[in-house]
């Protein structure tokens, strides 16, 4: 099934509104022209060549990361979002619809430093109502609707909607330029051997992840980490398994590195609808009220049974 064949579906039956299928189409579109803008890569123009600017956390821009928002910005603009609150941006973006009734939030290139070298990178997006007054993100279970595209071996998308049950994957079919659904809902196992985590900062850890650490280095789980979160993350949704970014004792790194509105909220809102588990340690981070639009928090997700130990470490041993 065509992805606007799904949405129009889910319009028809009253699953979602005729704004968040626009949003959704706006959104796909723009996904499509970043393929293809990856796929010149090196030959048009060197997309991971640094801009000399910083985002509005210090991040090195690169142009990728510039000409994915302009693509984004410029198909939303057709839409019915009244503002973007973009990771690039340090204030949210008036788009032309002031009277539409949503906000989109975007990590418009997630790994943007993977580009130079190949590496799947995404877009993260993730849906919220709007009241009319200033446009502040809501918390994450608040969200209408998340998801991310991954720029890879194959450009794919999964996304969730408030009244779906489970998440839906697509695929990009280059030839004709549409995206097809992968079939079954997404659920993600409830045990798993595998995890994801930078061991580099083993140093750095807190007591909750330094035991975790050990229990699992004991039971051979296997480990991978591809540095792109929605690299990660995909795989995660599609064999199990968790990721974790968690706090450490590194200076800037209390909250860990990932942004909470439009990073691990999309990511935690898939996540419990495909029956994982989503925290920054001991809460949820659906359940957290988001106080600044750039605010990082720590972000373990995935696998519940895996999950479940994590958390109990976090509420037993966390100082
Ligand atoms: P580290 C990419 O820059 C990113 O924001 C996520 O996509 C990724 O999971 C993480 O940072 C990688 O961080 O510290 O391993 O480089």
């Amino acid at each position: 099934m065509h992805l606007q064949s799904y949405l129009k579906e889910r319009c028809d039956s009253g699953g979602i509104s005729a704004a968040e299928m626009g949003v959704m189409l706006a959104l796909a579109a723009a996904a499509i022209a970043i393929t293809a803008l990856i796929r010149r890569d090196g030959i048009d123009a060197d997309l991971g060549a640094e801009t000399g600017d910083a985002n509005s956390d210090g991040d090195t821009q690169k142009a990728l990361d510039v000409r994915a928002e302009a693509l984004i910005l410029s198909h939303l603009k057709e839409s019915d979002a009244a503002y973007l609150l973009s990771e690039e941006q340090p204030t949210p973006i008036a788009l032309p619809r002031q009277t539409a009734p949503l906000i989109v939030a975007v990590d418009p290139l997630d790994g943007s430093s993977n580009i130079a070298v190949n590496v799947t990178v995404g877009t993260i997006f993730s849906l919220m109502p709007w009241d009319g007054n200033l446009p502040r993100p809501c918390r994450g279970r608040d969200q209408l609707g998340a998801g991310f595209f991954t720029y890879g071996a194959q450009t794919t998308l999964i996304l969730a909607f408030a009244s779906d049950a489970r998440p839906q994957c697509f695929v990009l079919d280059e030839d004709k330029g549409h995206f097809i659904a992968l079939g079954a809902e997404v659920e993600i196992a409830a045990t798993t051997k595998e995890y994801a985590i930078n061991a580099a900062y083993a140093q750095h850890w807190h007591a909750p992840i330094q035991q975790w650490k050990t229990q699992v280095l004991a039971d051979a789980y296997s480990m991978r980490w591809v540095g792109s979160l929605v690299a990660d993350a995909w795989r995660i949704f599609r064999r199990g398994g968790v990721f974790l970014y968690p706090a450490d004792a590194r200076a800037g790194m209390e909250a860990g590195r990932l942004r909470l509105v439009y990073e691990a909220n999309p990511i935690a809102f898939l996540v419990e609808k495909a029956g994982g588990l989503a925290v920054n340690g001991g809460e949820n981070i659906l359940d957290l009220t988001p106080q600044e639009l750039h605010e990082r928090t720590p972000l373990l997700f995935g696998s519940a049974d895996e999950m479940k130990i994590l958390i109990a470490l976090h509420k037993e041993l966390d100082a």
